[in-house]
Order: C-alpha cells, then structure tokens, then sequence
C-alpha cells in the first residue's frame, strides 16, 4: 500500500509539550505490559473521594464477561467536571454556545456551569429522581443539554440521551427499554432556521400504550411561545426558580453506571450500551488531552451532537474534565450557508475543529465556498471521527479549512469504546491521509481472519481488541448476556468491533467499513434489520432487505427493495408513503435513498436473503456478481437488475 506521507515535522504549528514518536512508543508498551501501574498512575487525573486500591480486574470469556476498572474507588463525574475547576477557573469560559442564527451566541463561565447544574439537580431531586434512577433526554444544541446530563451525574441519576432527530417510536422504545422516570426536553429544536417539535414529539411517544414508566417531563423553553402545560409536565424555569445553586455530589462507584447510550448493530433493537463513571471519564479526559494536545486556555469545537457518544465524550465530559472552553452549536453547518464554519472559528477564535467526514464532503461539494470569508488562523488542530475518510475529502479539509497549517488527526473509535482508539496524537504522529495510524496508550488492536487467526504484519482482517482499556461499555443495559454474544462470541476472548481493517507495513491502520450489518449513513450508524423492520410493518410490504451503495456525501445511502403485498399496484405515492413511512417510524435519518420495487428477492434455498447480491446491484456493479448458481431462483436477479435505480 503506498500513500502519501506528511510527517509532522513539517508542520509550522509546532505542538509545545507533545510527545516525541520514541516518547509515544515507550509509553505505549508500558501501557500494555504494566497496565495497572499506567492507568493506577492515569486515574489520578480525577479528584476520587475515596481513593482507588485496585485498577484493572477483567475478562473477555464470552459467558462471563466483566470488565472492571478502579474498582473500589468513588468519586463524582459532575464534580470532576466542574466544582474542582471553580479554585482556579470560576470564571474562565466552559462552554460557548452558538445559536442556529449567526449573531446567536453566550458564554458560560465554570461558576455558572456550576450554579445552573446544581439548580437542575435540585430540580430532579423535588421530581423524586434518585441515584440509579434513569433520565431521557431529548433536547437541542444547547447548554441546558450539557446541563441535564451533569446534574443527572451530580446526583447519580442514568442519563440516556436520545438524539434529537428520532421520531416519537424511537423514543418510546428507549424509554421502555431502559425504565426511564422523567424526561427532559425542550418545546423546539432549531435546525437552519426551521423550528423542530421536540415535545411534541415527546407526548406522542409518551401516547403508546406500552410506554407508562414516564412521572414527569421536564421542558425548557427554546424560544417558542410559553403554553401552559400538562399536569406531568413542567417547565424548566419553573422548576429550577426556587432551587439552590449548591448540591452535594453523590459519591459514587468508579463503576456505577453514568449513562445508557443507544447504538444500532446488526440485529434486533437498538442495544443501550452502558458506561460507568470512573474508567469512561479517565478515558474521555486522558485522549481529550493526549490526542488534540489541548492546552488551557484554548478554544475546542467537536461540532458532533449529544445525541451521539462524540459528543458524550468530546463535547461534554473530556473538555470538561480538562477545564476546557468547549463550543456547543445549535446549527447546522451550511446555514445561512457553506460560509458559516469559517466564520464561528473566526468568531471564537477556535484552535481545534473535530467534525465529521461527511460534514466535510457537503461543504466541499459546494466548492471553495466554505473558505471564503474566514481566516480561520486560529485553527491548528483538525480531526475527524464516524467514517472512513475518503483521501479526497483529507485534502481538501487539509488545504481549505486549514491552509496546509494544521494536522489532522483521524480517529477511530466507537460507541462502544468510550472514546478514540486508534488515532494519531497532534504533534507526535506522521499522517497518512485515510488511516486512523496507530493505537491509543492501553489498546491492543489485532487483525484476524474469519476463523480467528491473528494475521502478522502488513494484512487485511477483521478488527478485534485483545484486552480491555478503561472507557469500554460494561454491558448492554438489561441484557447482558446480549453483549457478550455480540462482542465477544465471534472470536475467544478478544472485543470484536465489527468493523473491517488493513495494516500497512508501518503498523498503521486502515478502518475499510463494517463486516456486519450496519450501515454508516453520514456518520451514523443504521441497522440494515431496524430499517427492515420498520418497512415490513407497513401496510403494502410483504418483504423487505436494505443494503447500504456508496454515496458521494453520505459516505453510504440506504438501498431499499420490496416486495408489495400481492394485488399492491405500486405508484409513486405508494413509494413516498413508505419513505414518509420510515422517516415517520424511525427518524428522517434513516429515510430511503432508492426504492426498487421487486416480485421476488434472491434467496437461498434455504430461504436467506442473498445480500451479497443486492449490495452489488445497488453500487451498480451487477456484472461482479459472482456465483449465483445457489440461488432459488436465479431469475429473479434478472428482474432486479433490470429495473435497478443505481445506473
Ligand atoms: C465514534 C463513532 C462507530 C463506527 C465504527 C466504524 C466507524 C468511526 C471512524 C470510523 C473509519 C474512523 N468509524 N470512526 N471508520 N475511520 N475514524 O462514530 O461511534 O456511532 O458507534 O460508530 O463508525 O465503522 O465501527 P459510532
């Protein structure tokens, strides 16, 4: 594999204090072969109210798996985020909000972080909301959102946020799964100029009939007219005008969970992945530090949403950790227009941007709009997280958004992980545009065939990780046996990720895309059987298979064949209504992008749908099909690819 190189000696942003590559790779193999005395040494960059004794306890047995860190340790993650910054940093800068209309913006300082958590907290705790208790919230950009999650943290209380952009079944389904007490949310989202219902939404999902855990619903006004409420419902200002700016912390187990985040995989519903307090948040502060070599003082924008684990980590909890000045922004963007990134970096004077590749590919498509208007020399850090970046879109985020000034550092990781795995570190690491480069301290990637040989050297595998590193998700909320078959069942005693990979003969890594089921539509992920499912339950499909063709922008679009209900006459308003129907069950981001109607699909003659050949006529590369002589019926190939719609 040859790729261009660009050491990062060449750069002119010299990264004060970054270590040397030598310094890296010793520090490295003391990670992995004295992993209690590093991370026994790491773990004390939180304040713990009681100290830790023990570091690591843990295994990957697939019927037992338990993954333990600083176990006999306490601490709070709120406090950790806030209170222990207030001596020196009260009124330093924590988070920079940018509104959706320019000319929107507000700064909050660590002392009104601190008071405005601390009365929200009170709030949930006159609502009944105890430790362990679960918390949905569903809010905008905003840092009321930053908020919720913190004062759920400061009294021990599960957050689950869900994503913004999930429709009412959505959810509902994530309310019942995890036995949510209160919901937080707010009357509008904001999104490039248009207003979005979230409560609305909220009192929809709260409608079904199997959804009756939820006593509250809290609602912060975003601007829309005040109403008056419904009786489980309460306004935000209300609820937090007579509460105090002070609240004890809850002490807390290192492993207590801190929050469920859903994620899709390959099969079923949407798993809650859980994580806990003490190891995510040595995580989240030790790579926030590490891989953008943030320094004090400087201004961070992860331009990711809370709804996702990106955000989680890179917009809330490591900035924070680290007394970082952290941008939230409502927006979206390309709104007004392609102009509108350059100018907040400009605004706020911004050192690091952290986005994601398909943000990046829509404002390249637009052509050197983006650039103009904006110096952006405070930049001198750039990163990217959520998909495989195309060497395309490397260079134009390298040449355009940064001036050939900046790094860029492409990081690796999952919902799972916590935080970034195998990333470059600024200052430390030569770049190659499209790899990811080499692991994070305490993370053993490995390449293995499909029947679990470890591959040697330069290779092509599936990516496993050999031990465990402080930010893994302990478990799948209520399910645990679920999330050792689907991590740790593929291969003995190692964490499959799911993802495909190639190592160079430099040892870096090239994350080539899911081996499974799941799609990565414009940075998110999508379960090929969640959209599946949705599609049959409508009306006029008897059957459905979804398969993800390669998109200019989105990194993957969503393919859909259907067979109808027989006697179905199929129109164009019969396939916008299963569109309408799929945004409408599951959220606008799961929307089909093609629809091929079809009287039959491929299948086994077992009665299994033949993907393999449905993904190669939606990339339309139907002349690659390969052996089809298995198939049932091989004439239906014919049909489907005839009428494919990817031409
Ligand atoms: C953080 C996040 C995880 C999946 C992952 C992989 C893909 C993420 C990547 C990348 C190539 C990168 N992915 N970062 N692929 N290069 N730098 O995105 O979590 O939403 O759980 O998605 O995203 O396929 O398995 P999540």
């Amino acid at each position: 594999m040859t790729a261009s190189l660009y050491p990062v000696a060449d750069f002119e942003y010299k990264h004060d204090n970054a270590l040397s590559m030598e310094e890296y790779k010793v520090l490295y193999q003391s990670s992995i072969n004295h992993p209690n005395e590093f991370w026994g040494e790491q773990g004390l960059r939180l304040d713990w109210m009681k100290p830790y004794t023990k570091v690591k306890n843990t295994s990957f047995k697939k019927d037992n798996v338990s993954v333990k860190w600083f176990e006999d340790g306490t601490l709070n993650v709120s406090s950790n985020c806030i209170d222990r910054h207030l001596p020196t940093r009260a009124k330093d800068t924590a988070i920079i909000w940018e509104g959706d209309s320019p000319g929107v913006d507000k700064r909050v300082s660590y002392q009104e972080l601190h008071d405005e958590v601390c009365k929200l907290a009170n709030g949930l705790k006159k609502l009944g909301v105890k430790k362990g208790d679960r918390v949905i919230i569903y809010m905008p950009m905003v840092p009321q959102a930053a908020y919720a999650m913190l004062a759920c943290a400061r009294i021990g209380a599960v957050h689950s946020v869900v994503f913004a952009g999930f429709s009412p079944n959505a959810i509902a389904d994530r309310i019942i799964d995890c036995g949510a007490s209160v919901v937080i949310t707010a009357d509008v989202n904001k999104r490039g100029g248009k207003p979005l219902p979230l409560k609305e939404n909220v009192e929809e999902a709260l409608e079904r009939e199997d959804v009756n855990c939820i006593q509250h619903t809290v609602v912060f006004n975003n601007g829309a007219p005040i109403n008056p409420l419904a009786n489980t419902q309460v306004w935000w200002h209300d609820l937090v005008s007579n509460c105090a700016m002070t609240c004890e912390p809850e002490e807390m187990n290192a492993e207590d969970p801190l929050f469920v985040l859903y994620t899709s995989g390959s099969t079923g519903k949407p798993k809650g992945l859980v994580h806990t307090s003490g190891g995510y948040l040595v995580w989240a502060s030790m790579t926030h530090e590490k891989i953008f070599n943030y320094k004090p003082g400087e201004v961070y924008w992860c331009a990711a949403d809370v709804g996702w684990i990106t955000g989680h980590t890179y917009i809330v909890y490591g900035p924070l950790a680290n007394g970082a000045t952290t941008v939230m922004f409502e927006g979206v963007p390309t709104y007004p227009d392609e102009r509108r990134i350059g100018q907040i970096i400009d605004k706020h004077q911004i050192s690091i941007l952290y986005t994601a590749p398909t943000a990046i590919r829509a404002l390249m498509c637009k052509g050197d709009l983006a650039a103009q208007d904006s110096t952006r020399d405070s930049l001198r850090l750039l990163g990217t997280v959520g998909e495989p970046i195309n060497p395309e879109a490397w260079q134009w985020y390298y040449e355009k958004v940064g001036e050939k000034k900046c790094q860029i550092v492409d990081t690796w990781w999952q919902t799972e992980t916590g935080g970034a795995m195998i990333t470059p570190l600024a200052g430390t690491t030569d770049l190659k545009p499209g790899s990811a480069t080499l692991p994070f301290f305490g993370v053993q990637p490995a390449l293995v065939d499909s029947d679990g040989n470890e591959l040697e050297g330069e290779a092509e595998g599936n990516l496993i990780i050999k031990d465990s590193w402080p930010g893994q998700a302990r478990s799948i909320h209520g399910d645990h046996e679920r999330y050792g078959q689907t991590y740790f069942s593929a291969y003995d005693n190692v964490y499959f990720t799911g993802d495909g990979c190639k190592r160079d003969a430099d040892g870096y890594y090239w994350i080539t895309g899911r081996v499974d089921d799941v799609l990565n539509v414009s940075g998110h992920r999508l379960g090929t059987a969640e959209i599946e499912s949705s599609l049959v339950a409508h009306e006029k499909v008897a059957e459905a298979a979804v398969v993800g063709y390669p998109h200019d922008i989105k990194g993957q679009g969503i393919y859909v064949y259907l067979t109808p209900i027989s006697g179905t006459e199929i129109t164009p308003e019969l396939t916008k209504s299963v569109r309408d129907w799929v945004r409408h069950d599951l959220s606008p981001i799961a929307t089909p992008d093609m629809i091929q109607w079809s009287p039959g699909l491929p299948k086994t003659r077992s009665g299994k749908i033949m993907r393999r050949i449905l993904r190669k006529v939606a990339a339309n590369e139907h002349d690659q099909l390969g052996d089809i002589s298995t198939l049932a019926d091989p004439s239906v190939v014919d049909n489907i690819i005839e009428n494919r719609l990817n031409k």
